[in-house]
């Protein structure tokens, strides 16, 4: 049976980056439906009703919703080049962290960009003390998966691509190298990959993006 494999995204989503990267890990070819966000097409709305959002990944009329549940059918569907470990321990361990990403460094990162003042010193501190936890995850290792990029380097590879677009606008470093060597080594050895360096959005059209959304949302 050919397999029919579409991807409902949109190019600027870091969500939807990681699938885009775990597939062409993997070797499968999808066909790409890039949505308007602002004008949601009838499909996604019906293959993801409750939340409405992209990524969507549907395999063989089948949809699956929310990024990090998509990685995991991926990883399921197509074993070659696996992302999470073998060991159940370690499995857990990469699930827990690529939370921990979503529900504290993400949001830590975004008030940095979108608040100001006190708030903005508040939410880089807050984000120094995340940060730390994955530095700390990367001792001792090239990539968080060990020797090759695995499910939480996906998980957290919208850093790559996103910190330098934060520094540009606002003009300082969130990173700092002498803080974070193990993280910013990561972010050189993950972004220099194949596979995910040719998948990521222009950097120039992202910050134009993000320019365009904070003059349009200053209120955070
Ligand atoms: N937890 C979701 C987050 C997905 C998400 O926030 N997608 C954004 C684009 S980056 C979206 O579709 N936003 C549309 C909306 O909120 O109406 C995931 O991991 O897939």
């Amino acid at each position: 049976m050919v397999e029919e494999v579409k991807l409902f995204n949109t190019w600027s989503s870091p969500f939807g980056l990681r699938i885009v990267w775990a597939l062409k890990l993997k070797g499968i070819q999808y066909e790409s439906v890039e949505e308007d966000l602002t004008n949601k097409s009838p499909l996604l709305l019906q293959y993801n009703p409750v939340y409405k959002k992209v990524p969507v990944l549907v395999h063989n009329g089948l949809p699956v919703v929310e990024s990090c549940i998509i990685l995991e059918y991926i990883d399921e569907t197509w074993k070659q080049n696996p992302l999470l470990p073998e060991d159940p321990h370690k499995r857990a361990a990469a699930r827990f962290w690529a939370k921990f990403g979503d529900d504290k460094v993400i949001s830590s990162l975004w008030a940095i960009l979108t608040k100001e003042g006190k708030e903005r010193e508040e939410a880089s501190v807050q984000a120094i003390e995340n940060l730390k936890f994955l530095e700390e995850e990367l001792k001792g290792k090239r990539f968080f998966g060990g020797e090759r990029i695995g499910f939480l380097d996906i998980a957290m590879g919208w850093l790559v691509n996103l910190v330098p677009v934060t520094e540009e606008i606002l003009g300082f470093e969130v990173i700092d190298k002498e803080v974070f060597p193990n993280l910013s080594g990561w972010m050189l050895e993950f972004s220099g990959v194949p596979a995910i360096k040719e998948n990521l959005p222009p950097h120039d059209k992202l910050v134009a993006e993000f320019r365009a959304y904070l003059a349009t949302a200053p209120d955070n």
